[in-house]
């Protein structure tokens, strides 16, 4: 995992879009905006994955492999959907098979984006309530794991003036002291 400011320019969402040189955004940062991860060797994952989830009571996992082979016929909206910000009534947890690709988190109140380059092993909870959005990178490929507490929850609520005033949001930046 690795994490740095998007540099906003125009081009393929699938380029790291790094600033040179990078503005690399430490743990403590991603932490304070509510992102956690862990590292946990591919190699024999399931039993370190069945404590992650057993102590965060997650109950329930599927795969997911993002990739033309993978997806057939939806692939194009679902990379096209992927990449809309948004955010979702509960985390969004994911833990990396094969493959890579970036989540793209808001930093609040600053509203920067925020990169963070996925590889293997890597597990990651993106917080219910922060803006967020994924894309491939050039590799085209991504195969991981979701986790989920009950039942899922996969509905994505595109940013907008309802977004803004949707509870969960309000609570998510409560929760890293931003606002009122
Ligand atoms: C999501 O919900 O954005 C995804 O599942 C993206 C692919 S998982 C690496
Ligand atoms: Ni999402």
């Amino acid at each position: 995992m690795r994490a740095y400011y998007f540099d906003n320019l125009p081009g393929d969402q699938r380029l790291p879009h790094d600033y040179v040189p990078s503005r690399l955004v430490p743990p403590a940062l991603l932490e304070s905006i509510g992102v956690k991860y862990w590292e946990i060797p591919v190699e024999g994952y399931e039993a370190r994955i069945d404590a992650v989830a057993k102590e965060r009571d997650y109950k329930n996992r599927d795969m997911i492999n993002v990739s033309k082979e993978g997806m057939g016929e939806v692939y194009e909206d679902k990379i096209k959907g992927f990449f809309q910000e948004h955010m979702h009534e509960d985390e969004e947890i994911r833990y990396i098979l094969s493959g890579s690709g970036f989540f793209d988190v808001r930093e609040s109140p600053s509203d920067a984006w925020i990169r963070i380059a996925v590889v293997p092993g890597d597990l990651i909870v993106i917080p219910a309530g922060i803006y967020h959005r994924f894309t491939l990178d050039e590799a085209n490929n991504i195969k991981a794991l979701r986790l989920f507490k009950d039942e899922p929850k996969w509905i994505p609520h595109n940013r907008g003036p309802t977004t803004d005033v949707n509870p969960y949001r309000v609570d998510y930046l409560k929760s890293i002291g931003v606002g009122a």
